[in-house]
């Protein structure tokens, strides 16, 4: 178990590239998924992709609060709905910025071990897999945003709910 490092956009071009699809099942593959969860919550994130730590596999680690979720080789199914909300990126740091992302999606994915797994989600959960899975193929949620949040929209909105 060991925290890596989390690569930041504009400082290393590895964030735009496509990741491999992952074909071993091995030892090296349960060190990376380990690290990852590790990384993620070291991080306070609710998800974390391969190529965040600099591996260009298809390998995603989600947890928005019901529990540790592990997805190689992620693929949506189907998606339905829309909705726009606030998203972050570690990647990213200390920005916020609004993007509209499926209100519900089915992942097809395996498993560390190689079975064929699907996991459905949505709200966060469905967010979380759409910003991930867009990790793999070098897609940051800066590139498809509506507009950034400020720390006075957020001041303000805080505002209207007292
Ligand atoms: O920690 C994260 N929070 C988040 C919030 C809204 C939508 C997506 C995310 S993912 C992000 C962690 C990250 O950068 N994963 O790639
Ligand atoms: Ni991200």
């Amino acid at each position: 178990m060991a925290i890596r490092k989390i690569v930041e956009m504009g400082k290393d071009d590895i964030l735009r590239k496509h990741a491999r699809k992952v074909e071993k099942f091995d030892k090296r593959l349960g060190v990376l998924l380990d690290d990852m969860a590790d990384t993620m919550y070291e991080a306070d994130g609710v998800g974390l992709a391969a190529p965040q730590v600099g591996i260009l596999k298809r390998c995603v680690v989600i947890d928005v609060g019901e529990g540790l979720i592990e997805l190689i080789n992620p693929e949506i199914l189907w998606s339905e709905g829309e909705v726009v909300d606030a998203e972050g990126c570690l990647s990213v740091p200390g920005r916020r910025a609004t993007v509209a992302r499926p209100e519900k999606v089915r992942v097809h994915a395996q498993d560390r071990k190689g079975s064929h797994i699907e996991v459905e989600g949505e709200g966060l959960l469905a967010r979380c897999l759409c910003h991930e899975i867009d990790h793999l193929d070098g897609i940051l949620y800066v590139d498809k945003m509506i507009e950034d949040i400020t720390d006075q929209m957020r001041d303000e909105e805080e505002g209207e709910n007292a």
